[in-house]
């Protein structure tokens, strides 16, 4: 990293499914840009991902699958600090302190809790509740100044700044206090089949509904042939058109076209012929990052080095916050 303090920009994502066109569009694909202008961590988060049941095998194989798709998206380990959450205890501790100062009132407004303890009926964990106090100790273990939102993250990002000023107000100036980062080029990806919901990597009610990043090619095209649409010809962005509008938008995301752009491709096209261009066209834009992550997925020396790397590099910089909080608070400092 330069010596020059540059912004500090904390991202993270679940290990709770195969990344989808959302998670890609809608973050990674942005991350990769802010390499450039801030220094950045890149966060597994598999001890949110607890939050529903897991297999344990399988999560262990999504987590380290995470972080080969990290490097396949260019993802620079030399330059910034890619990890996995579970490796640095400090996240586990500061939660806990945090936890503290958090009003149940505060989280009972979540709607992210809302939504997962209505699809989760079965398994309404106190961890789904509290999730909120685990990813502000994230943002501020690292002293963050900016944190890449979407819209469903929103509220999060307002109660991990409301969390961090409370303990500043009583202990002086612990935390920096996060701003939400607003890529330029923002993308919500909804769901093919169903374009009223944002398309989610732990949907498996209906897999058409969702395009995995490692889907092979003729099966990202065959989802994308069958996205819904509506009963009239025409290709163009309307709130009257949630299917048509959604597809566009994944053609300007991958294409790096302007909306504008985008429409006017499509001119005098039918409904199948729009489908197939842009389907083509995410395959285009994933085959290489595909291709990269079969490489480095099969590679697991490198991945486990740099996972051993980034939890050093991560746990330094986590342990001088979670010092600071624990002398604050009370806790002997032996
Ligand atoms: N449909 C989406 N469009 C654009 N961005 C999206 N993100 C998620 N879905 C879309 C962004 O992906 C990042 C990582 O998300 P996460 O893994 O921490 O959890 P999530 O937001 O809950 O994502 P999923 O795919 O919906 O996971 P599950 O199914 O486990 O709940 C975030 O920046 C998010 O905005």
């Amino acid at each position: 990293m330069s010596d020059e303090r540059r912004k500090i920009i904390y991202s993270a994502m679940q290990p709770s499914g195969v990344p989808s066109l959302g998670n890609y569009l809608g973050a990674l694909k942005n991350w990769k840009y802010l390499q450039d202008d801030y220094d950045c961590l890149f966060a597994v988060a598999n001890m949110h991902a607890l939050t529903v049941r897991q297999n344990p095998t399988e999560l262990r194989k999504r987590t380290r699958d995470l972080i080969a798709l990290f490097l396949a998206i260019g993802l620079d380990p030399e330059k910034h600090i890619i990890y996995v959450q579970s490796d640095v205890n400090a996240h586990a501790e500061i939660a806990w302190i945090l936890s503290c100062f958090t009003y149940m009132g505060e989280l009972n407004r979540m709607t992210q809790f809302k939504d997962k303890a209505s699809k989760h009926s079965d398994n309404i964990n106190a961890g789904l509740y509290t999730y909120p106090v685990l990813m502000a100790g994230d943002i501020l273990l690292y002293q963050s100044d900016l944190v890449p939102v979407g819209a469903d993250q929103k509220q999060h990002l307002e109660i991990c700044r409301d969390i961090a000023g409370r303990f500043n107000s009583i202990y002086g100036n612990v935390f920096k206090i996060p701003d939400p980062y607003i890529p330029k080029v923002g993308a919500r990806i909804m769901g093919l089949q169903n374009p009223e919901r944002k398309m989610s990597k732990s949907e498996s009610d209906n897999l058409n509904n969702v395009v995995y990043i490692l889907d092979e090619p003729n099966v990202i095209a065959n989802k994308i042939k069958r996205a819904v649409t509506d009963s009239d010809t025409e290709i163009r962005y309307g709130e009257d058109k949630p299917g048509i509008s959604n597809l566009l938008n994944i053609y300007c995301a991958v294409t790096d076209k302007t909306p504008d752009e985008a429409v006017n491709d499509f001119k005098g096209c039918g409904y199948g012929e729009f489908k197939k261009s842009v389907g083509e066209a995410v395959v285009e834009h994933m085959r290489p990052i595909q291709e990269s992550f079969k490489e480095y997925s099969s590679d697991k020396s490198y991945i486990d080095k740099v996972t051993k790397e980034g939890a050093q590099k991560a746990s330094y910089l986590a342990n001088k916050t979670l010092n600071k909080v624990k002398k604050k608070v009370g806790y002997p400092m032996n």
